[in-house]
């Protein structure tokens, strides 16, 4: 890490300095970012008169500018928040005129910050600081462990079961009688009260059943092991019950991470999962591409799927005969959109018994809110819809549920009210975070009130991380950026909303609750163009109609004149942030571009009358012009309709035959679910360099990447590609075959599976050792709970 600036650094080259700093207040502006310190920095270096700005690259200086995130500035100073490694931050402030530097804290720094949007709270404004409350928490050192918490804990915890053994044994035998299923208790009887008669226990019981043969069944042996206290959950034969019981006795002994996974690893505490994701269309059919419904849909109902035969394995393996069962609890929307989001329960495909629940939205009133609500606006209505989910639950399910999953920051926030209340295991996953797709949005939150509401979204973000037992990431890069750019999670650790509060310190990204857990792509939907024998070929001539036919009135516009073009593809919600119609503004601005390749484009609708999304129906209508400018009639296909799944796959696949290539040009990305679907069906991928897919693709290896900010250069890089495929089809074909070997590798759903049942058990029983620990962060959480988040959730209501 590099040392912090001092005057000294900056005296040598005072000119130079003087000349940077002018040209910084020159721009007029008092927030800068990242780049533009670095682009005036170099632009001065560039000039013949540039006061020896050139010498000024060479210094620790510009070292500290390029790692500084974000400068604000009002003359006499200029304050610099540094980021001098991944997931570390210092702050500093500079005198313009003197050349004095000077440490300050991040709440000096953000009161600045309030300063230059004209608030000033003087000493009193609210300032939210979790920060001791984790006093006695455990954190991870070095940056290169961030998500890797489930690894950390288990070291810890077994070296706090052996530090403090006698409490923490005790802890231990106590979480192995807590476990009860259907109104049966399991593992251990209460009669076994003591460490010293569990190890009597289990050295008669493994006595015992080393006398009888490994295949006999639990049925069996358990009049024997009964007796004992033993009860069943251990192993569904003699062999492995056997094998288990001598690692709680190899846990006793010595509590070695390794002895205490394995451990844990065969507890069977997982029989009903609840996953609440309230707001879009949430369904099986006809729903992706309307609005707000897209990868977190799809990412849900593959990840129950694979959930369910998970904890299926786990607890036949165990020797019970539980039939595991989930619930996806949504929002019910009476004016459903000819989709089966008006139904209060369904069977999920693919599943014996996981079932989506929908409960609706109320009025105050407890009138019925019939239309679907964006993601933005929904606030008012959570606290009422954690209640109402928590009465049918209670009549689905008749007992609490073992583990809660939360998705997005509504789904988080709910899952926290139902997990306080029940007393369950919270893992929440953001999908999401829109603080960081949306620039400064923290600082100017009062400008972006009206539309978005991101006063009461930020509030529940930080309330739900804090909230959560463990918290999944698809990638890195979503917890803690990379060395250049900050990650999703780490921008909630110091921000201000000035006229709010300020948040000193919100979450650590260092907290073992991280842990990276990657989706995958169905891999019934999603596979290889190149495995014939499982294409769907059937579906041909309904694709080839879709993209080759003429267009239809409403739902497609555009045809392509010559149909032997490669086909360069996208397929995303038609959100600003998607970033669609600015694939076709490089693609109508390139002649290269339109020569060597058509495009072709799956997003929203075609007609806006069709939208009740205001930024949906603004890109519908930005598309129309974009066309209508740059002529593209003859060589756009856009699709406006909502494809079936198994239609979705083959035509990835179709498009890949015809050696076409994807591209995903969001201005930012959380993950990119099309991303691994294309490159897993040998699609050579283009995608955003901004989030998720910079991690999921190797630049010219696996994929490529492109740079929304340089539509340009993007569409140069693509087009180059198509050229030299003409030319050299070897090279289309080695990326094509890298991406499938990407994301078989490294993004699977079987994967996720085992994992995600891993980090439950963990944390599960982090959270049964440690939960005294954690009642003052939860105390103080309800409390902002109802001073902040409700009052501002209950003002949008009408
Ligand atoms: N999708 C679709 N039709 C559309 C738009 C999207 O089928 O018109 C699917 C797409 O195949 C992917 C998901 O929706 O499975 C989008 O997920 P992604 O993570 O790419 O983006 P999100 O919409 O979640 O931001
Ligand atoms: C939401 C997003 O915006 C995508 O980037 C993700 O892939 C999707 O959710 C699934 O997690």
């Amino acid at each position: 890490m590099i040392e912090p600036l001092s005057k000294e650094d900056l005296q040598p080259h005072r000119d130079a300095v003087y000349a940077l700093l002018r040209r910084l207040r020159d721009l007029g502006r008092s927030i800068l970012l990242r780049t533009e310190l670095w682009d005036e920095l170099n632009a001065l270096a560039r000039q013949e008169d540039g006061a020896g700005a050139e010498e000024l690259l060479e210094t620790r200086f510009a070292d500290v500018l390029e790692r500084t995130q974000e400068a604000a500035l009002t003359h006499p100073w200029l304050y610099l928040a540094e980021r001098p490694a991944v997931a570390r931050w210092r702050f500093s402030r500079l005198h313009m005129e003197t050349l004095d530097v000077e440490p300050v804290d991040p709440s000096e720094y953000l009161a600045f910050k309030e300063r230059l949007v004209g608030e000033d709270e003087g000493d009193w404004g609210l300032e939210v600081d979790l920060r001791p409350f984790e006093r006695d928490l455990p954190k991870l050192r070095e940056s290169r462990s961030i998500g890797r918490g489930v690894e950390y804990l288990s070291r810890r915890l077994s070296s706090r079961l052996f530090q403090d053994e006698g409490a923490g044994m005790e802890r231990l035998l106590e979480f192995l009688r807590v476990h009860h299923v259907r109104g049966r208790q399991l593992l251990l009887s209460d009669e076994i009260e003591t460490i010293p008669e569990l190890r009597r226990t289990l050295r008669k019981a493994e006595g015992l059943l080393e006398s009888r043969e490994p295949d006999e069944t639990w049925e069996e042996v358990k009049p024997d092991l009964e007796a004992l206290g033993i009860r069943q959950g251990w192993g569904g034969t003699a062999g492995r019950i056997l094998d288990s019981l001598a690692l709680l006795r190899d846990v006793l002994e010595a509590p070695a991470p390794a002895n205490l996974e394995a451990l844990l690893a065969r507890i069977p505490m997982i029989f009903s999962v609840v996953i609440l994701t309230p707001h879009g269309f949430f369904g099986q059919d006809d729903v992706l591409g309307l609005p707000d419904t897209g990868g977190q849909v799809v990412y849900i109902l593959d990840q129950v799927r694979a959930l369910e035969k998970e904890m299926r394995r786990l607890v036949r393996e165990q020797g019970l005969e539980i039939e595991p069962r989930i619930v996806v609890v949504t929002r019910l929307i009476p004016d459903c959109r000819g989709t089966r989001c008006d139904q209060r329960w369904e069977a999920v495909a693919g599943t014996r018994n996981t079932h989506i629940l929908r409960v609706p939205f109320r009025s105050k009133k407890g009138e019925i809110i019939p239309h679907w609500i964006s993601r933005f606006d929904l606030w008012p209505y959570l606290e009422r819809f954690a209640h109402d989910v928590d009465r049918e639950l209670r009549a689905e399910l008749s007992v609490r549920p073992d583990l809660v999953i939360g998705n997005y920051s509504d789904g988080n926030l709910v899952a926290t009210l139902l997990c306080n209340r029940w007393g369950v295991t919270q893992c929440n996953i953001a999908h999401a975070l829109e603080k960081t797709k949306y620039l400064l949005s923290d600082l100017y939150w009062k400008e972006n009130e009206a539309e978005y509401h991101f006063s009461c979204q930020y509030t529940a973000d930080l309330i739900a991380m804090n909230a959560a037992d463990f918290i999944i990431a698809s990638t890195y890069q979503e917890i803690a950026g990379n060395e250049t750019t900050a990650g999703q999670y780490e921008s909630y650790r110091s921000f201000t909303m000035p006229g709010l509060y300020r948040v000193n310190h919100g979450i650590d990204v260092f907290d073992p609750k991280f842990n990276i857990v990657s989706p995958g792509a169905d891999p019934e939907i999603y596979f290889p163009y190149w495995e014939k024998d499982r294409r769907l070929k059937n579906l041909e001539p309904e694709i080839e109609e879709l993209v080759l036919g003429n267009p239809s009135p409403g739902t497609s516009r555009g045809r392509f004149e010559d149909s032997d073009k490669p086909i360069v593809f996208s397929m995303a919600r038609l959100d600003e942030i998607k970033n669609i119609p600015g694939l076709v503004e490089w693609y109508g601005t390139t002649d290269r571009f339109r020569e060597e390749a058509n495009l072709l484009v799956i997003a929203g609708s075609v007609d806006p009358a069709d939208s009740q999304d205001r930024e949906e129906r603004a890109q519908i209508e930005r598309m129309h012009r974009l066309i209508d400018e740059h002529d593209l009639e003859r060589q756009i296909r856009w699709i406006g309709v909502r494809l079936e799944k198994n239609l979705a796959g083959e035509l990835y696949r179709w498009i890949a035959e015809r050696r076409g290539v994807f591209v995903q040009p969001a201005l930012f990305e959380a993950f990119g679910l099309t991303v691994i679907e294309a490159m897993i069906s040998g699609l050579p991928t283009f995608a955003t360099r901004y989030g998720g897919p910079l991690e999921i693709i190797q630049d010219d290896v696996s994929g490529f990447h492109v740079d929304p900010v340089h539509g340009g250069a993007s569409a140069e890089k693509i087009t180059d590609f198509l050229a030299r495929c003409r030319t050299e089809p070897e090279e289309w074909d080695r990326i094509s075959r890298q991406g499938v070997q990407r994301v078989e590798e490294r993004y699977t759903w079987k994967l996720y599976a085992r994992r995600l049942m891993t980090l439950s058990r963990v944390y599960g029983f982090w959270k049964f050792v440690t939960d005294l620990e954690r009642q003052e962060t939860r105390r103080y959480l309800e409390m902002f709970y109802a001073l902040q988040f409700r009052p501002l959730a209950r003002a949008l209501e009408e």
